[in-house]
């Protein structure tokens, strides 16, 4: 298994296609993704463009839609959620299809779309996608970023890093076979520097800084821990998690 780091989706090719591609956008959309269908949501269907969203979820059951929407870490008005994952109860979600758009994490999504096997991970639920792969065993895995607005995540290199290490730690492939690209190394090199310290990296990343001035440090926290959701965002049509 080859694994590639793509930072943002402006920086992931468009020419070619892995067999598995997997969107990270730890703070907050595939956290609260994986949140959602932990927590017993039908499905999440993903948007970048919210009349669109608004249209399409139009046509579903009233009673069982629920529409999710974050501008600048905003929840859209009118809409019934924002982004945090801490308000995706199973109360609330289950049986129920989430709409979502968010500014950074579904663009991400959208951009790998086509690839054969699509996933949505983070740290929260990061051993299921890495036991799913270490098992189906893809010859090539992009892992892409969100970032924001197409710069660099702290954040989401972390999860991408900490994705690697665990396939590295846990399967037979030696380091160098699994590095596809040198922001593979340094992805790895920023886990094993902040394993045990997520938290405290999220407070020097500036979307962490960000949210935190949007009074988000209970989201943060929540998306900071590793491995507690046994959970795995997988596309079952384009845009539908
Ligand atoms: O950019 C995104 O997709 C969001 O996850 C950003 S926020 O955490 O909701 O502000």
């Amino acid at each position: 298994m080859k694994i590639f780091i793509y930072h943002t989706p402006e920086l992931t090719p468009t020419e070619e296609a892995p067999e598995c591609a997997i969107a990270v956008d730890v703070l907050r959309a595939t956290s609260t993704m994986a949140t959602v269908l932990a927590a017993g949501g039908e499905a999440v269907q993903v948007f970048s463009d919210l009349d669109k969203l608004v249209a399409v979820s139009e046509q579903w059951p009233s009673e069982k839609r629920l529409r999710a929407g974050e501008r600048g870490g905003s929840k859209v008005a009118g809409f019934d959620l924002g982004n945090s994952p801490l308000d995706c109860t199973a109360e609330l979600v289950q049986g129920k299809r989430i709409f979502i758009s968010t500014t950074n994490g579904t663009r991400a999504l959208q951009r790998i779309e086509n690839a054969p096997i699509v996933l949505a991970a983070a740290l929260i639920n990061r051993d299921a996608v890495v036991r799913f792969l270490l098992e189906k065993q893809p010859e090539t895995v992009w892992i892409v970023g969100s970032g924001w607005e197409g710069s660099f995540s702290l954040e989401d290199t972390v999860c991408a890093g900490a994705i690697a290490h665990s396939i590295w730690q846990q399967g037979n492939d030696s380091l160098e076979d699994i590095t596809g690209n040198d922001e593979v190394t340094s992805a790895i090199a920023l886990y094993s520097q902040w394993q045990n310290d997520l938290l405290g990296l999220f407070h020097q990343a500036s979307h962490g800084k960000r949210l935190l001035r949007l009074e988000c440090l209970e989201d943060l926290k929540y998306c900071s821990q590793t491995d507690i959701l046994d959970v795995l965002p997988i596309q079952h049509e384009p845009g539908v998690l």
